[in-house]
Protein backbone atom coordinates (compact mmCIF):
# COMPACT_ATOMS: atom_id res chain seq x y z
CA UNK A 1 0.00 0.00 0.00
CA UNK A 2 1.02 3.48 -1.08
CA UNK A 3 -0.11 7.13 0.22
CA UNK A 4 -2.94 8.73 -2.02
CA UNK A 5 0.12 10.91 -2.48
CA UNK A 6 1.83 8.30 -4.65
CA UNK A 7 -1.30 7.75 -7.08
CA UNK A 8 -2.16 11.44 -7.19
CA UNK A 9 1.40 12.32 -8.43
CA UNK A 10 1.58 9.09 -10.70
CA UNK A 11 -1.72 10.45 -12.15
CA UNK A 12 -0.29 14.26 -12.40
CA UNK A 13 2.94 13.31 -13.94
CA UNK A 14 1.99 10.62 -16.43
CA UNK A 15 -2.07 11.43 -17.46
CA UNK A 16 -3.66 13.70 -19.19
CA UNK A 17 -4.56 16.67 -17.58
CA UNK A 18 -7.95 16.51 -18.63
CA UNK A 19 -9.92 16.03 -15.02
CA UNK A 20 -9.55 17.52 -11.67
CA UNK A 21 -10.42 14.83 -9.26
CA UNK A 22 -10.98 15.52 -5.95
CA UNK A 23 -8.07 14.38 -3.81
CA UNK A 24 -9.11 11.28 -2.64
CA UNK A 25 -7.55 7.64 -4.09
CA UNK A 26 -10.15 4.68 -4.38
CA UNK A 27 -9.65 1.17 -4.32
CA UNK A 28 -12.87 -0.62 -3.47
CA UNK A 29 -16.57 -0.60 -3.42
CA UNK A 30 -19.66 -2.66 -2.97
CA UNK A 31 -23.06 -1.56 -2.68
CA UNK A 32 -23.14 2.16 -1.83
CA UNK A 33 -19.46 2.54 -0.27
CA UNK A 34 -16.40 2.80 -1.28
CA UNK A 35 -12.82 2.21 0.36
CA UNK A 36 -9.75 4.47 -0.24
CA UNK A 37 -5.97 3.17 0.16
CA UNK A 38 -6.01 4.09 3.04
CA UNK A 39 -9.26 1.78 4.18
CA UNK A 40 -11.05 4.58 4.93
CA UNK A 41 -14.98 3.91 3.93
CA UNK A 42 -17.06 7.28 2.49
CA UNK A 43 -20.93 7.07 0.50
CA UNK A 44 -20.64 7.13 -2.84
CA UNK A 45 -22.92 10.03 -4.02
CA UNK A 46 -21.84 9.86 -7.66
CA UNK A 47 -22.01 6.30 -8.50
CA UNK A 48 -20.30 6.51 -11.65
CA UNK A 49 -21.55 9.40 -13.20
CA UNK A 50 -25.13 7.29 -13.07
CA UNK A 51 -23.32 3.74 -14.50
CA UNK A 52 -23.50 2.34 -11.15
CA UNK A 53 -27.22 2.14 -10.11
CA UNK A 54 -27.14 -1.06 -9.62
CA UNK A 55 -24.43 -0.52 -6.48
CA UNK A 56 -20.59 -1.24 -6.68
CA UNK A 57 -19.67 -4.54 -7.80
CA UNK A 58 -22.81 -6.16 -7.77
CA UNK A 59 -22.54 -9.93 -6.99
CA UNK A 60 -25.02 -11.03 -9.60
CA UNK A 61 -23.56 -8.91 -12.66
CA UNK A 62 -19.77 -9.52 -11.22
CA UNK A 63 -20.72 -13.17 -11.98
CA UNK A 64 -22.19 -12.83 -14.95
CA UNK A 65 -18.84 -11.19 -16.35
CA UNK A 66 -16.69 -13.48 -14.84
CA UNK A 67 -18.02 -16.61 -15.86
CA UNK A 68 -18.29 -15.62 -19.43
CA UNK A 69 -15.41 -14.14 -19.29
CA UNK A 70 -13.81 -17.72 -19.23
CA UNK A 71 -16.19 -18.64 -22.15
CA UNK A 72 -15.92 -15.97 -24.83
CA UNK A 73 -15.22 -12.01 -24.53
CA UNK A 74 -15.66 -10.49 -28.28
CA UNK A 75 -15.72 -12.31 -31.63
CA UNK A 76 -16.52 -8.90 -33.72
CA UNK A 77 -19.38 -8.84 -35.41
CA UNK A 78 -18.01 -10.54 -38.37
CA UNK A 79 -19.59 -13.57 -36.66
CA UNK A 80 -22.96 -14.73 -34.68
CA UNK A 81 -22.16 -15.15 -31.27
CA UNK A 82 -24.63 -16.74 -28.49
CA UNK A 83 -25.15 -13.99 -26.39
CA UNK A 84 -25.83 -10.89 -29.03
CA UNK A 85 -29.17 -12.08 -29.69
CA UNK A 86 -30.50 -12.86 -26.15
CA UNK A 87 -29.33 -9.55 -25.07
CA UNK A 88 -31.27 -8.19 -28.29
CA UNK A 89 -34.26 -9.87 -27.26
CA UNK A 90 -34.29 -8.91 -23.37
CA UNK A 91 -33.96 -5.23 -24.30
CA UNK A 92 -36.23 -5.04 -26.59
CA UNK A 93 -38.98 -6.50 -25.00
CA UNK A 94 -38.45 -4.93 -22.00
CA UNK A 95 -38.54 -1.69 -22.97
CA UNK A 96 -40.63 -2.43 -26.26
CA UNK A 97 -38.70 -1.55 -29.16
CA UNK A 98 -38.40 -3.30 -32.47
CA UNK A 99 -34.97 -3.26 -32.67
CA UNK A 100 -31.73 -2.19 -31.20
CA UNK A 101 -27.76 -1.33 -31.77
CA UNK A 102 -25.26 -2.26 -29.63
CA UNK A 103 -22.63 0.13 -28.96
CA UNK A 104 -19.73 1.11 -26.25
CA UNK A 105 -20.00 4.50 -24.53
CA UNK A 106 -22.33 7.06 -24.41
CA UNK A 107 -21.24 9.62 -27.06
CA UNK A 108 -21.38 6.45 -29.34
CA UNK A 109 -25.09 5.54 -28.38
CA UNK A 110 -25.33 9.16 -29.12
CA UNK A 111 -23.48 9.88 -32.80
CA UNK A 112 -25.42 6.26 -33.98
CA UNK A 113 -28.94 8.38 -33.27
CA UNK A 114 -28.03 11.35 -34.96
CA UNK A 115 -26.78 8.79 -38.26
CA UNK A 116 -29.98 6.59 -37.73
CA UNK A 117 -31.67 10.22 -37.98
CA UNK A 118 -30.09 11.62 -40.61
CA UNK A 119 -30.45 8.02 -42.83
CA UNK A 120 -34.20 7.75 -42.02
CA UNK A 121 -34.56 11.60 -43.08
CA UNK A 122 -32.97 11.05 -46.64
CA UNK A 123 -34.55 7.54 -47.09
CA UNK A 124 -37.83 7.81 -45.55
CA UNK A 125 -38.79 11.39 -45.20
CA UNK A 126 -37.66 12.68 -48.03
CA UNK A 127 -34.81 15.47 -47.09
CA UNK A 128 -32.56 16.30 -50.16
CA UNK A 129 -29.21 15.21 -49.50
CA UNK A 130 -27.04 16.58 -46.69
CA UNK A 131 -29.71 19.77 -45.86
CA UNK A 132 -31.00 17.44 -42.84
CA UNK A 133 -31.20 19.43 -39.38
CA UNK A 134 -31.47 18.14 -35.54
CA UNK A 135 -32.86 20.64 -33.16
CA UNK A 136 -30.79 20.37 -29.77
CA UNK A 137 -31.45 22.21 -26.80
CA UNK A 138 -29.44 24.88 -25.12
CA UNK A 139 -27.07 24.15 -22.14
CA UNK A 140 -27.05 20.02 -23.66
CA UNK A 141 -24.34 17.49 -22.52
CA UNK A 142 -24.39 14.61 -24.53
CA UNK A 143 -20.75 13.64 -24.76
CA UNK A 144 -17.65 14.73 -26.61
CA UNK A 145 -16.65 13.70 -29.99
CA UNK A 146 -16.23 16.19 -32.55
CA UNK A 147 -19.83 15.89 -33.70
CA UNK A 148 -21.16 15.98 -30.81
CA UNK A 149 -19.56 19.04 -29.37
CA UNK A 150 -20.21 20.90 -32.24
CA UNK A 151 -23.36 21.61 -30.93
CA UNK A 152 -22.23 21.93 -27.05
CA UNK A 153 -22.84 25.25 -25.75
CA UNK A 154 -20.09 24.81 -22.77
CA UNK A 155 -17.05 26.75 -24.37
CA UNK A 156 -14.68 24.56 -21.98
CA UNK A 157 -16.07 21.42 -23.95
CA UNK A 158 -16.24 23.40 -27.59
CA UNK A 159 -13.60 25.81 -27.54
CA UNK A 160 -10.19 25.43 -29.84
CA UNK A 161 -12.15 21.84 -31.16
CA UNK A 162 -13.24 23.20 -34.39
CA UNK A 163 -13.73 23.14 -36.92
CA UNK A 164 -17.78 22.02 -35.95
CA UNK A 165 -20.42 19.64 -37.57
CA UNK A 166 -22.71 21.47 -39.08
CA UNK A 167 -26.94 20.66 -39.41
CA UNK A 168 -27.52 21.70 -35.60
CA UNK A 169 -30.28 23.95 -34.40
CA UNK A 170 -30.14 25.10 -31.08
CA UNK A 171 -32.90 26.57 -28.56
CA UNK A 172 -34.10 27.06 -25.24
CA UNK A 173 -34.62 23.81 -23.11
CA UNK A 174 -38.02 23.53 -20.75
CA UNK A 175 -39.35 25.56 -23.82
CA UNK A 176 -42.51 24.08 -26.18
CA UNK A 177 -42.88 27.52 -27.86
CA UNK A 178 -39.48 27.67 -28.98
CA UNK A 179 -39.63 24.13 -30.34
CA UNK A 180 -42.92 24.43 -31.96
CA UNK A 181 -41.11 27.89 -34.30
CA UNK A 182 -37.93 25.69 -34.87
CA UNK A 183 -40.22 22.83 -36.29
CA UNK A 184 -41.18 25.63 -39.24
CA UNK A 185 -38.03 25.58 -40.30
CA UNK A 186 -37.34 23.56 -43.22
CA UNK A 187 -35.55 19.96 -43.10
CA UNK A 188 -35.55 19.30 -39.58
CA UNK A 189 -35.24 15.72 -38.94
CA UNK A 190 -34.92 15.14 -35.06
CA UNK A 191 -34.94 16.66 -31.74
CA UNK A 192 -32.60 15.56 -29.72
CA UNK A 193 -33.06 16.35 -25.84
CA UNK A 194 -32.41 14.75 -22.37
CA UNK A 195 -35.20 14.62 -20.37
CA UNK A 196 -33.20 16.17 -17.22
CA UNK A 197 -30.42 17.98 -18.37
CA UNK A 198 -27.54 16.38 -15.80
CA UNK A 199 -24.23 18.39 -16.45
CA UNK A 200 -26.28 21.37 -16.47
CA UNK A 201 -26.91 20.45 -13.36
CA UNK A 202 -30.30 18.73 -12.46
CA UNK A 203 -32.52 20.98 -14.49
CA UNK A 204 -35.75 18.86 -14.39
CA UNK A 205 -38.10 20.66 -16.95
CA UNK A 206 -42.05 21.27 -16.35
CA UNK A 207 -44.17 19.10 -15.94
CA UNK A 208 -46.11 18.05 -19.76
CA UNK A 209 -42.73 19.77 -21.41
CA UNK A 210 -41.54 16.19 -22.82
CA UNK A 211 -45.21 14.84 -23.78
CA UNK A 212 -45.98 18.20 -25.52
CA UNK A 213 -42.12 18.03 -27.32
CA UNK A 214 -43.24 14.12 -28.56
CA UNK A 215 -47.01 15.68 -29.84
CA UNK A 216 -44.88 18.59 -31.57
CA UNK A 217 -42.60 16.44 -33.25
CA UNK A 218 -44.78 13.57 -34.30
CA UNK A 219 -47.34 16.58 -36.07
CA UNK A 220 -44.25 17.65 -37.96
CA UNK A 221 -42.82 13.83 -38.70
CA UNK A 222 -39.93 14.58 -36.64
CA UNK A 223 -37.64 11.75 -34.81
CA UNK A 224 -37.93 12.78 -30.82
CA UNK A 225 -34.80 11.46 -29.95
CA UNK A 226 -34.28 11.08 -26.09
CA UNK A 227 -30.72 10.97 -24.55
CA UNK A 228 -31.78 8.66 -21.70
CA UNK A 229 -27.79 7.73 -20.70
CA UNK A 230 -27.36 9.41 -17.55
CA UNK A 231 -31.87 9.54 -16.80
CA UNK A 232 -32.90 5.90 -17.91
CA UNK A 233 -32.05 2.83 -16.16
CA UNK A 234 -34.32 3.73 -12.63
CA UNK A 235 -32.33 6.69 -12.08
CA UNK A 236 -35.39 9.00 -11.46
CA UNK A 237 -37.66 6.72 -9.89
CA UNK A 238 -38.79 4.88 -13.20
CA UNK A 239 -37.02 2.89 -16.18
CA UNK A 240 -36.94 5.67 -18.22
CA UNK A 241 -37.12 9.15 -17.33
CA UNK A 242 -39.68 9.51 -20.18
CA UNK A 243 -41.93 7.56 -18.20
CA UNK A 244 -42.92 10.05 -16.30
CA UNK A 245 -44.75 11.66 -18.66
CA UNK A 246 -45.86 8.03 -20.65
CA UNK A 247 -43.73 9.08 -23.73
CA UNK A 248 -41.84 6.86 -25.55
CA UNK A 249 -39.18 8.53 -28.08
CA UNK A 250 -38.48 7.27 -31.43
CA UNK A 251 -34.70 6.89 -30.84
CA UNK A 252 -33.97 5.96 -27.11
CA UNK A 253 -30.30 6.33 -26.52
CA UNK A 254 -29.19 4.30 -23.42
CA UNK A 255 -25.70 3.52 -21.67
CA UNK A 256 -23.84 3.79 -18.50
CA UNK A 257 -25.91 1.74 -15.84
CA UNK A 258 -26.61 -0.73 -18.76
CA UNK A 259 -23.76 -2.37 -17.86
CA UNK A 260 -23.53 -1.84 -13.62
CA UNK A 261 -20.06 0.13 -13.82
CA UNK A 262 -18.09 -3.48 -15.35
CA UNK A 263 -16.99 -1.97 -18.54
CA UNK A 264 -18.23 0.73 -21.35
CA UNK A 265 -21.66 -0.83 -23.06
CA UNK A 266 -24.38 1.56 -25.09
CA UNK A 267 -27.27 0.73 -27.07
CA UNK A 268 -29.79 2.46 -29.48
CA UNK A 269 -33.53 1.22 -29.55
CA UNK A 270 -35.47 2.33 -32.12
CA UNK A 271 -38.52 0.93 -34.39
CA UNK A 272 -38.07 -1.34 -37.90
CA UNK A 273 -38.68 1.78 -40.43
CA UNK A 274 -35.89 3.62 -38.59
CA UNK A 275 -33.28 0.87 -37.54
CA UNK A 276 -33.63 -1.02 -41.10
CA UNK A 277 -32.30 2.44 -43.29
CA UNK A 278 -28.99 1.15 -41.77
CA UNK A 279 -27.58 -1.89 -44.07
CA UNK A 280 -25.15 -4.34 -43.59
CA UNK A 281 -21.59 -1.83 -43.30
CA UNK A 282 -22.81 0.93 -43.15
CA UNK A 283 -22.13 1.37 -39.06
CA UNK A 284 -20.73 -0.70 -36.22
CA UNK A 285 -17.86 -0.87 -33.81
CA UNK A 286 -15.54 -3.30 -32.96
CA UNK A 287 -16.40 -4.05 -29.30
CA UNK A 288 -20.26 -3.39 -29.98
CA UNK A 289 -22.57 -6.44 -28.76
CA UNK A 290 -19.62 -8.57 -27.30
CA UNK A 291 -20.28 -11.33 -25.24
CA UNK A 292 -19.37 -10.04 -22.62
CA UNK A 293 -21.24 -6.43 -22.86
CA UNK A 294 -24.49 -8.88 -23.83
CA UNK A 295 -24.56 -11.01 -20.79
CA UNK A 296 -23.14 -7.92 -18.20
CA UNK A 297 -26.02 -6.00 -19.54
CA UNK A 298 -28.87 -8.36 -19.21
CA UNK A 299 -27.57 -9.07 -15.84
CA UNK A 300 -27.47 -5.11 -14.87
CA UNK A 301 -31.38 -4.88 -16.63
CA UNK A 302 -32.52 -8.16 -14.56
CA UNK A 303 -31.12 -6.64 -11.04
CA UNK A 304 -32.83 -3.38 -12.15
CA UNK A 305 -35.81 -5.16 -12.08
CA UNK A 306 -35.71 -7.87 -9.57
CA UNK A 307 -34.38 -5.62 -6.89
CA UNK A 308 -37.24 -2.68 -7.84
CA UNK A 309 -34.73 0.28 -7.86
CA UNK A 310 -37.02 2.63 -9.68
CA UNK A 311 -39.29 2.12 -6.23
CA UNK A 312 -36.72 2.57 -4.32
CA UNK A 313 -34.86 5.58 -6.21
CA UNK A 314 -38.44 7.39 -6.76
CA UNK A 315 -39.72 6.60 -2.81
CA UNK A 316 -36.18 7.68 -1.21
CA UNK A 317 -35.69 10.35 -3.94
CA UNK A 318 -38.38 11.70 -2.28
CA UNK A 319 -37.35 11.76 1.72
CA UNK A 320 -34.14 12.86 0.80
CA UNK A 321 -34.90 16.32 -1.12
CA UNK A 322 -37.58 17.04 1.54
CA UNK A 323 -34.88 16.45 4.39
CA UNK A 324 -32.37 18.54 2.52
CA UNK A 325 -34.79 21.37 2.83
CA UNK A 326 -34.97 20.42 6.18
CA UNK A 327 -31.63 21.68 6.98
CA UNK A 328 -32.33 25.11 5.86
CA UNK A 329 -28.72 25.96 5.22
CA UNK A 330 -27.86 29.21 4.72
CA UNK A 331 -25.53 27.69 2.24
CA UNK A 332 -28.38 26.16 -0.07
CA UNK A 333 -30.19 27.88 -2.23
CA UNK A 334 -31.85 25.39 -4.25
CA UNK A 335 -32.20 21.98 -4.05
CA UNK A 336 -33.80 20.16 -7.78
CA UNK A 337 -34.08 16.45 -8.72
CA UNK A 338 -36.24 13.84 -9.53
CA UNK A 339 -36.27 10.01 -8.34
CA UNK A 340 -32.11 9.76 -6.90
CA UNK A 341 -31.07 12.45 -9.49
CA UNK A 342 -30.80 15.67 -7.07
CA UNK A 343 -28.11 18.88 -7.11
CA UNK A 344 -28.12 21.33 -4.68
CA UNK A 345 -27.09 25.02 -5.45
CA UNK A 346 -24.67 26.12 -3.09
CA UNK A 347 -24.68 30.19 -2.39
CA UNK A 348 -21.92 31.93 -0.95
CA UNK A 349 -19.51 34.76 -1.54
CA UNK A 350 -16.74 32.64 -1.69
CA UNK A 351 -16.61 31.13 -5.48
CA UNK A 352 -15.10 27.89 -3.79
CA UNK A 353 -17.92 27.19 -1.22
CA UNK A 354 -18.80 24.42 -3.53
CA UNK A 355 -15.59 22.70 -3.75
CA UNK A 356 -14.74 23.23 -0.21
CA UNK A 357 -18.06 21.70 0.93
CA UNK A 358 -17.16 18.39 -0.96
CA UNK A 359 -13.74 18.10 0.74
CA UNK A 360 -16.11 18.64 3.63
CA UNK A 361 -18.04 15.86 2.97
CA UNK A 362 -15.20 13.90 2.15
CA UNK A 363 -13.50 14.15 5.43
CA UNK A 364 -17.15 13.27 6.96
CA UNK A 365 -17.24 10.25 4.99
CA UNK A 366 -19.27 10.89 1.72
CA UNK A 367 -17.82 11.56 -1.87
CA UNK A 368 -19.54 13.77 -4.04
CA UNK A 369 -18.32 16.47 -7.13
CA UNK A 370 -19.20 19.87 -7.78
CA UNK A 371 -20.00 21.04 -11.58
CA UNK A 372 -20.03 24.05 -12.88
CA UNK A 373 -18.60 25.89 -9.71
CA UNK A 374 -21.33 26.12 -7.11
CA UNK A 375 -24.05 23.06 -7.82
CA UNK A 376 -23.26 19.56 -6.31
CA UNK A 377 -24.89 16.91 -7.61
CA UNK A 378 -26.24 13.71 -5.18
CA UNK A 379 -26.92 10.37 -7.14
CA UNK A 380 -25.99 7.44 -5.04
CA UNK A 381 -26.40 3.88 -5.75
CA UNK A 382 -30.01 2.83 -6.01
CA UNK A 383 -29.56 0.24 -3.68
CA UNK A 384 -28.97 2.93 -1.08
CA UNK A 385 -31.50 2.57 2.31
CA UNK A 386 -33.75 4.81 4.26
CA UNK A 387 -31.41 4.74 7.01
CA UNK A 388 -28.42 5.18 5.07
CA UNK A 389 -29.98 8.02 3.47
CA UNK A 390 -30.87 9.55 7.03
CA UNK A 391 -26.65 8.46 8.17
CA UNK A 392 -25.68 11.12 4.60
CA UNK A 393 -28.25 13.92 5.57
CA UNK A 394 -26.64 13.94 8.71
CA UNK A 395 -23.28 14.45 7.28
CA UNK A 396 -24.18 16.94 4.74
CA UNK A 397 -26.02 18.74 7.57
CA UNK A 398 -22.93 18.53 9.89
CA UNK A 399 -20.33 19.84 6.49
CA UNK A 400 -23.01 22.13 6.37
CA UNK A 401 -22.07 23.70 9.66
CA UNK A 402 -18.54 23.67 9.00
CA UNK A 403 -18.54 25.31 5.89
CA UNK A 404 -17.33 28.99 6.53
CA UNK A 405 -18.87 32.05 5.20
C1 LIG B 1 -17.30 13.00 -18.18
C2 LIG B 1 -21.83 15.21 -16.64
C3 LIG B 1 -22.69 13.13 -15.78
C4 LIG B 1 -24.43 12.15 -20.50
C5 LIG B 1 -25.50 12.21 -21.38
C6 LIG B 1 -24.20 11.23 -23.09
C7 LIG B 1 -23.09 11.14 -22.27
C8 LIG B 1 -23.20 11.61 -20.95
C9 LIG B 1 -26.81 12.76 -20.94
C10 LIG B 1 -21.81 10.57 -22.80
C11 LIG B 1 -22.04 11.58 -20.09
C12 LIG B 1 -20.83 12.27 -18.27
C13 LIG B 1 -19.49 12.04 -18.82
C14 LIG B 1 -18.59 12.50 -17.71
C15 LIG B 1 -19.33 13.49 -16.93
C16 LIG B 1 -20.72 13.06 -17.14
C17 LIG B 1 -21.78 13.75 -16.52
F1 LIG B 1 -21.20 15.74 -15.61
F2 LIG B 1 -21.28 15.64 -17.73
F3 LIG B 1 -23.11 15.56 -16.60
F4 LIG B 1 -22.98 11.93 -15.96
F5 LIG B 1 -23.27 13.71 -14.83
N1 LIG B 1 -25.35 11.77 -22.64
N2 LIG B 1 -21.99 12.10 -18.97
O1 LIG B 1 -24.55 12.61 -19.23
O2 LIG B 1 -21.54 9.32 -22.26
O3 LIG B 1 -19.55 8.82 -23.68
O4 LIG B 1 -19.20 9.53 -21.33
O5 LIG B 1 -20.20 7.29 -21.84
O6 LIG B 1 -16.37 12.81 -17.42
O7 LIG B 1 -17.20 13.59 -19.27
P1 LIG B 1 -20.04 8.72 -22.28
Amino acid sequence: MQYPEYYISLEDKYGAHNYHPLPVVLTRGQGVHLWDVEGKRYYDFLSGYSAVNQGHCHPKIVDAFVKQAHQLTLTSRAFYNDKLGEFEKYITELLGYDKVLPMNTGVEAVETGIKLCRKWAYEVKGIPENEAVIIVCDHNFHGRTSTVISFSSDPDSKANFGPYMGGFLTIPYNNPEALAEALKYKNIAGFLVEPIQGEAGVIVPDEGYLSTAKKLCEENQVLFIADEIQTGLCRTGKMLCCDHEDVKPDILLLGKALSGGMMPVSAVLTNDEIMLTIKPGQHGSTYGGNPLACVTAIASLAVLEEEKMADNAMALGEYFREELVKINSPFISAVRGKGLLNAIEIKSKDAEAAWKLCLLLKEEGLLAKPTHGDKIRFAPPLCITKKQITECIGIIKNSLEKLEE
